[in-house]
């Protein structure tokens, strides 16, 4: 019996830093139609994709930053893009930032069903950069200033007949976030990421930007016999040269379908929910093979 999922992943050019959260709803309702037309189901948008990446910035008092951030989901400025998805019975996930009523800020990403419905909320568990203003830097990286930790940890979540997961950018990069939804059985992940080329901290890793872009996905797919979607938002926003290649990889590994441009953009690939089970249930049985009695240290400690 051969389950398949035809998804897309819908990369996201440059958001302007002035662009109407209307403009950039309107762009991704545009690329919903087209991959719904190339019969996808799911439509992957990136992280943070309603506004421009801000945390490049640094503004105080940080509610001057308040309205990068929605409140609620759907909101205004999102409802169209809710309506036309229920309109043509697709689900989507989606990365925005997020503004609790009791105050909280989270780097956080939806799933959406087919019906317009909310499914399950992904808060991100790892956040990258610094705390402060750092001028040295010809960019911020201020995650960690604009946004708390996830506290809800990873999820798994019975969906468009899968068990789907969801990581946010950074987060793509440590081994234990795919593993623990591993452990939960997951069969596809799906990753919004903003990464610019340029790494402050150590220049030397620029030219690598792509090739560990999608060393961390394919890897972390391999090893968990999970499809991973990793979906952009790239190309030169507001002066930064951010990392496009959205791409769906499978549980093999393999790259099965990449953008070619750093615009806006449609990937589309029919994924084999039973392809994962060929790993899973061989060279990566969890259950046969781990020694998680040996592994104490990865839990125990932080670095
Ligand atoms: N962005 C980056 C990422 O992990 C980063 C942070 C930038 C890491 C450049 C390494 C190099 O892809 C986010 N938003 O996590």
């Amino acid at each position: 019996m051969t389950r398949t999922l035809v998804l897309a992943a819908a990369q996201l050019g440059p958001v302007a830093r002035d662009e109407p959260k209307a403009s950039v709803v309107e762009r991704m309702v545009g690329l919903l139609r087209r991959a719904h037309r190339r019969g996808a189901t799911l439509v992957a948008f990136p992280e943070l994709a309603l506004t421009t990446f801000f945390p490049r910035w640094w503004v105080e008092p940080l509610s001057a930053a308040d309205h990068f951030y929605e409140t609620e989901m759907p909101g205004p400025a999102t409802e169209p893009l809710f309506a036309e998805a229920a309109r043509l019975g697709v689900g989507f996930s989606l990365g925005y930032a997020e503004l609790t009523p009791d105050g909280h800020r989270y780097n956080t990403q939806v799933l959406v069903g087919r019906d317009g419905q909310v499914v399950a909320r992904y808060r991100k568990v790892h956040l990258p950069g610094h705390e402060t203003e750092e001028p040295w830097r010809p960019f911020q990286h201020l995650e960690r200033y604009y946004f708390e930790p996830g506290p809800d940890g990873f999820g798994v979540w019975d969906a468009f007949g899968a068990r789907v997961g969801m990581m946010i950018c950074n987060d793509r990069r440590w081994p234990e976030s795919y593993r623990v939804m591993g452990l939960a059985g997951v069969e596809l992940i799906l990753c919004g990421y903003n990464t610019p080329v340029h790494y402050p901290p150590d220049p030397s890793q620029d030219a690598l930007a792509g090739f560990h872009n999608q060393l961390v996905m394919q890897a972390g797919a391999y090893q968990n016999g999970t499809w991973v979607v990793g979906v952009a938002k790239g190309g030169v926003e507001e002066g930064v040269d951010s990392v496009a290649q959205s791409c769906v990889i499978a549980p093999s590994g393999q790259v099965v379908a990449q953008a070619v441009s750093a615009g806006d953009e449609v990937v589309v690939a029919e994924c084999d929910l039973e392809w994962g089970a060929r790993y899973k249930a061989t060279l990566f049985d969890f259950a046969r093979y781990r020694r998680p009695e040996m592994y104490a240290a990865i839990t125990e400690v932080r670095g």
